[in-house]
């Protein structure tokens, strides 16, 4: 098949991964329309994220050359990163099962989408595509002890699935890795890929009034559930990375035990317990369904 006329999403579908769920990025088929959608999709994110994404990513975004210079290729950025901390990025086709996601993850290798989205979902897509996962994913993990943190989660994943509650701990890397948010001097700042990598989200998760904006705290974390279709209704804001990665280093069992039982909290829901920085309104929500 002549894959030059394909696009980079036609191409992941047609490929057959290897063992691990890797693919080779094949960063000569991208074509100038799909270099030239990083190009758009990282100059607008850019210039949103400016004062709005937590410092670390920022610098790194620096240290690593990403640049609206096209599509990355995987290879050369990761001997960048690797340079830092030791991760590598690795393309496969998009979303790989779980226990592959964290064998790579124990192993710092962040497995990123090879794709970028079509013009048709520019403004939003479900599944992560290259943009989500450099643009949004691989910045923090320049970050030495996020980058310990995201080592640790894969390790953490591995031991979740024998237990039986990954559930519980996929809510953490939700409301972590894709939604987090950080407090800094200047103020909230964003270090969630998921915010990172949309314009709206960017500013709505800082700016609105509609969502809660909570403490961190693990086991709250674990009970929590999370919505995948729309803005969050609740982000959590973690002190430092350092706090995020001391609230994690321990006997993952025991909290996974202490949750077990516990019931859930919805994603609206605010609790006695909660360290509550701002009671969200949810009136982007009530709207949303119509209230
Ligand atoms: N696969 N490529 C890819 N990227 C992800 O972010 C990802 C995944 N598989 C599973 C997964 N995330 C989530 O279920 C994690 O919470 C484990
Ligand atoms: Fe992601």
């Amino acid at each position: 098949m002549d894959t030059a006329s394909l696009t980079s999403k036609q191409r992941c579908e047609s490929v057959v991964p290897a063992a691990d769920f890797t693919i080779d990025q094949a960063w000569d088929s991208y074509g100038d329309a799909e270099h030239d959608r990083w190009d758009r999709l990282f100059q607008r994110q850019k210039q949103v994220t400016g004062g709005r994404a937590c410092s670390s990513a920022l610098t790194a975004m620096a240290e690593l050359e990403l640049s609206p210079t096209g599509i990355p290729h995987m290879g050369r950025l990761s001997d960048r990163l690797e340079k830092i901390t030791g991760w590598r990025v690795v393309p496969v086709a998009g979303l790989v099962p779980d226990e592959i996601f964290f064998d790579h993850l124990a192993n710092r290798r962040f497995p990123a989408g090879a794709f970028i989205r079509p013009e048709a979902e520019f403004d939003y897509l479900q599944e992560p595509d290259i943009f989500h996962d450099i643009f949004g994913h691989v910045p923090l993990l320049a970050n030495p002890v996020f980058a310990d943190f995201m080592e640790a989660y894969g390790k953490g994943g591995q031991r979740a699935m024998q237990l039986g509650q990954l559930h519980n701990l996929a809510r953490l890397y939700w409301y972590t890795v894709e939604f987090g948010l950080i407090r800094e001097e200047g103020g909230l700042r964003i270090y969630g890929a998921g915010i990172l990598s949309s314009p709206q989200e960017t500013v709505f998760a800082l700016e609105d009034d509609s969502p809660n904006r909570i403490a961190f705290d693990l086991q709250r974390i674990m009970r929590t559930k999370y919505i995948i279709d729309d803005f969050q209704q609740t982000y959590f804001v973690i002190d430092s990375f350092d706090a995020l990665l001391d609230a994690c280093y321990k006997e993952f069992g025991n909290v996974y035990q202490e949750v077990k039982d516990a019931d859930d909290i919805e994603a609206h829901e605010t609790t006695p317990q909660d360290g509550l920085m701002h009671r969200g309104t949810l009136d982007y929500f009530r709207t949303k369904a119509g209230l």
